[in-house]
């Protein structure tokens, strides 16, 4: 059946900003949000429905804003709070929604909650963080348990003041809010989720969404990596016992008050299967999520492994991944999101694809065509548009600014005695997966500093700016943005088979160079045919018996001319009107 009135933003095509590297106004070097309005129109000739903007709250910035000091303030080298209505306003007038990061698994330790908290044991706010007693092992201090963070070290920080230990499962300066606590709860609800719902923006992307409730006994996590002092313990804070009841509680509490707002949680260390306790419609708790499968490929995030473990997935893992977050809609009540690419994350080409000069363009938008015909919200990345890739291998250690890519490789530095190969593997990793890629400004033009910035930018720009930039391929009717406005457009033009449809089939699971899938109209009848070309060969086509002599239309080709064979990195896509796939 056809989804007759669907919310908003299941079809919407949204689009992320991370403020300090998109677009510099005033010639301090960071982004700002002046700089944001001033792009709106790109934005909306591009198809952009909705903006989810990364966190611009104040911040001391240890983890790039993703440590809050206020949630009620701007960081001042953003701008100001009206600025931010400004951008609401400017948004709403050009009909694009606008969504923000909601971090609440956490605060910054400069936040006024815990400068409070931690005074001392008796406070008002003494229990609103994680406080534990410490553990005495032969005499000497030890945290409380052997947790490590997920940022490498220990989970836990030692207070003087209050001779305790305060949890944080990422940075130091970002210590763990107490769930449990209800006024905790409640002010969180209040000044992080009320505050910005009545200035009127239309939805949160959740961080760290399954991470509020932990195991309260705390125990010792099993030694799974014995040369390390800490433990993976996933098992002990992820989609912990009360997660669920706390989702419900907000929806009732806050969230009911405000109409069709989105809600995408980011899910983190949870696979596809268990994802739809929190997608179920029925549930009422995240509209959709952002799980990892796909982008955990190569790594070994789950599993506690390094940056220096980073290596290439094959295909046919690739398209397992794809295939778990498309089959949360089969037969379901549940809806999914289209991703490749955020701040946390190498570039897609790099990582998906290819970027060699000879291909990279073709393997652009034959990954446009990928995330244009999988069902679900989907979610653009700044620069994606443009086929930014990763920054190139030679760059060293002193371009990095991201504290997680730094500690990798401190603790490396550590452990290795400054070891050349341990340190090269590690660098090699990170120009693969590292969260810096995401986070070069975006490259706007050919101008110095590729346009992002009047002044010093704070972050070194790709080499390869001249060649791949918005200006040079705004008029380019085949440039890689082109395509991607093509893309959208064929995506809104096709909602039920693109957008909405619950069948999703793989034809060639086992093919190392070829991803063929096919996509059911929910009415049954018409049939949506993809195939993408993962390599740098002519590959031939695999078509599903029952296709093989139906009449077809060629929707899109990526390639110049389409021939008998894919060409390298081709993607191409057939509709069939009246032929019903019947699991041949
Ligand atoms: O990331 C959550 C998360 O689990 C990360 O560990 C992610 O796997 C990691 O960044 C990969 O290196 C969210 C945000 O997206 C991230 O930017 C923040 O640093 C983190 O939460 C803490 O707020």
């Amino acid at each position: 059946m056809s989804e007759s009135k669907p919310n908003w933003w299941k079809a919407s095509t949204c689009y992320q900003i991370w403020p300090a590297s998109y677009k510099d106004s005033n010639g301090d070097g960071m982004g700002d949000i002046p700089g944001i309005i001033s792009t709106l129109p790109y934005l909306k000739d591009l198809g952009v429905e909705t903006i989810w903007l990364s966190p611009m709250f104040d911040s001391p910035q240890k983890d790039m804003g993703y440590d809050i000091s206020n949630y009620e303030d701007i960081y001042p080298p953003y701008g100001t709070m009206s600025d931010m209505d400004n951008l609401i306003k400017s948004c709403h007038d050009l009909d694009i929604k606008l969504i923000l990061d909601l971090v609440v698994n956490h605060t910054s330790d400069e936040h006024a909650w815990f400068l409070e908290s931690r005074r001392d044991k008796t406070n008002p706010k003494a229990d609103w963080y994680i406080w534990r007693d410490p553990k005495v092992v032969d005499g000497q201090r030890r945290p409380p348990n052997n947790w490590a963070s997920i940022f490498g070290g220990s989970a836990w920080e030692y207070v003087p003041e209050r001779d305790q230990y305060y949890l944080h499962l990422f940075a130091v300066g970002q210590p763990d809010l107490n769930w449990e606590n209800e006024e905790t709860r409640s002010a969180i609800y209040s000044s992080a989720v009320k505050f910005w719902l009545d200035k009127g923006i239309d939805g949160f992307r959740v961080d760290t969404a399954n991470l509020y409730s932990k195991d309260t006994s705390y125990p010792d996590a099993p030694v799974v990596n014995p040369s390390e002092d800490c433990q993976v313990a996933f098992q002990y804070f992820v989609n912990g016992p009360r997660m669920h009841e706390f989702l419900q509680e907000l929806r009732e509490r806050v969230l009911d008050q405000y109409g069709d707002i989105l809600m995408v949680g980011e899910l983190p260390h949870t696979g596809a299967d268990e994802v739809m306790a929190y997608v179920s419609a029925a549930r009422r708790e995240y509209n959709c999520v952002f799980d990892f499968d796909v982008v955990n490929l190569g790594t070994t995030t789950n599993e506690g492994g390094k940056k220096h473990h980073a290596h290439r997935h094959t295909l046919p893992q690739f398209k397992d991944a794809v295939r778990k977050a498309q089959d949360l809609l089969r037969g379901t009540d549940a809806w999914t999101t289209v991703f490749l690419e955020n701040h946390d994350q190498g570039r897609s080409l790099s990582r998906f694809a290819t970027d060699a000069p000879a291909f990279r363009e073709r393997a652009a938008k034959m990954l446009a065509i990928l995330m244009c015909t999988l069902s679900g919200t989907m979610f653009l990345y700044q620069g994606q548009e443009i086929g930014t890739y990763n920054y190139p291998i030679h760059w060293g250690v002193e371009e990095l600014r991201d504290v997680d890519s730094i500690n990798a490789y401190n603790e490396v530095l550590l452990h290795h005695k400054g070891d050349r190969l341990w340190l090269k593997k590690t660098l090699r990793g990170l120009q693969l997966v590292g969260r810096d890629n995401a986070r070069l400004p975006v490259q706007w033009d050919s101008s110095a500093n590729a346009g992002f910035t009047a002044g010093k930018p704070w972050m070194r720009v790709h080499d390869d700016y001249e060649n791949v930039n918005v200006g040079n391929q705004l008029d380019d009717p085949r440039s890689v943005l082109s395509f991607w406005k093509k893309m959208i457009k064929l995506r809104k033009d096709h909602p039920e088979l693109m957008i909405f449809s619950r069948d999703f089939d793989v034809w060639d699971k086992w093919d190392q160079h070829v991803f063929t899938f096919t996509k059911k109209h929910p009415d049954g009848g018409a049939t949506l045919l993809v195939f993408l070309n993962f390599s740098d060969e002519e590959q031939p086509m695999h078509y599903p018996v029952a296709l093989r002599a139906a009449r077809k239309e060629l929707l899109v080709s990526s390639a110049d001319e389409v021939g008998d064979y894919l060409s390298p990195w081709e993607g191409r896509v057939y509709l069939f009107n009246e032929t019903v796939l019947n699991g041949a």
